[in-house]
Parts: C-alpha cells; sequence; structure tokens
C-alpha cells in the first residue's frame, strides 16, 4: 500500500483556546492530579501531564453543553473543521467520546506514539465495519471518503487492486492487523497533532 493511499491524519486543536472562557464551563475545567495520572496512563504517556490539562481545557470548550462528551456535531462547531472537514470515518470515530477517550483518540497523533499504535489508528479508520478484518470493500469505503470525488468510483477500484495486488493480496483477502503491520511497518508514517500548551 503506497503513502498515497493513507489518510492524512493531522488535526491541529490550537483555534479552539480563541473561545470563550465562559464555554469552557467553571466545575468541569478542573482536573485532579489523580485524574491527570489516570488519563496519562490510559493514553500510555502519550501526552505529558501538562498537555493533558491543555487537552482537557480544549475538551471542555467543545463539549459545549458540558455533558462529559464531545459530538461529532461539536467538533464540526469549529469552524476550522466544517470548512476543512475531517473524514467521515474520523468523525465517527469522535463521536460520542469523553475525555479519557478523547486522548486515547489523539494519542495515535503524538509524537511519542509507536509505530504499531499509529498502525493500529490507521487500521481502525479502515475497518469501516469494526469488524477486526479490512476487506476490499472497506478500503473502498474508507477511501472513497477520503479521496472524495477526485477520482472516480471505477479509477479508485482499479487503483485499490493494484496497490494490493502488488502487497501480495487478492481482491478477495481479508486483512488483519498483522498485514497492516507488514505492509505500513517501513513506512515512516507522519501523523501528527498540535497541542499548545499554554
Ligand atoms: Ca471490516
Amino acid at each position: 500500500m503506497q503513502c498515497s493511499f493513507l489518510p492524512s491524519l493531522s488535526l491541529s486543536l490550537s483555534h479552539i483556546h480563541t473561545l470563550s472562557q465562559e464555554a469552557m464551563g467553571n466545575t468541569s475545567s478542573m482536573l485532579t492530579q489523580y485524574d491527570i495520572e489516570e488519563v496519562q496512563q490510559h493514553c500510555k504517556h502519550a501526552f505529558t501531564q501538562q498537555e493533558i490539562v491543555s487537552l482537557y481545557q480544549r475538551f471542555c470548550q467543545l463539549d459545549r453543553n458540558n455533558c462529559g462528551f464531545i459530538s461529532s456535531d461539536e467538533f464540526l462547531s469549529i469552524p476550522e473543521f466544517a470548512v476543512n472537514p475531517l473524514s467521515q470515518s474520523l468523525l465517527r470515530m469522535l463521536d460520542g467520546l469523553n475525555f479519557k477517550e478523547f486522548v486515547a483518540f489523539l494519542s495515535a497523533f503524538s509524537p511519542r506514539a509507536t509505530l504499531q499504535h499509529k498502525i493500529q489508528f490507521i487500521f481502525k479508520v479502515y475497518d469501516t465495519d469494526c469488524n477486526g478484518k479490512v476487506t476490499f470493500h472497506d478500503m473502498l469505503r474508507a477511501l472513497r471518503d477520503l479521496s472524495g470525488s477526485f477520482i472516480s468510483e471505477q479509477q479508485r477500484e482499479e487503483v485499490l487492486t493494484q496497490v494490493l495486488e502488488e502487497a501480495g493480496y487478492a481482491k478477495d483477502s481479508s486483512l488483519v492487523l498483522s498485514d497492516f503491520v507488514k505492509i505500513l511497518g517501513n513506512s515512516g508514517l507522519k501523523m501528527e497533532v498540535e497541542i499548545p500548551v499554554d
């Protein structure tokens, strides 16, 4: 699988902090040291404690109705994301996350994330029906989502068939995580998230 087939994965949370303080809510903007450590453990230390505090502020800004989790609508309420939309599969993964899950989601984009961690994340993006196997149809759906109308359905099928064949798989193969590790293991994946620390 060529690098051009990978989703372009980068998120910027920097512009969120321009939202008013009011939107943060009062009680929800507090994290105890215990909470911070728990979240840090949950994301396998992909973020520093300071980054987690900063992410929590962003999370509270996103969670406009203070219900403890964010919806994809709330995510899209940020003008920059609406203009430059995240793919549907990423949005689907973000929908309904609580803070701990939100940090775990973002941890694949951390510079401290391992290659294995990043590949697992990409596998999830491609496994559009979440059954632990990535089929030709899963990939087509993910690519349709990622490439939009830039290429036709027929071109997409042709290119995908060719890429699979070059990697040694038939069109009816089901790829599991270890196949992704094999294919992407040497690709020098770049995934980044920008987290401003105040
Ligand atoms: Ca699947």
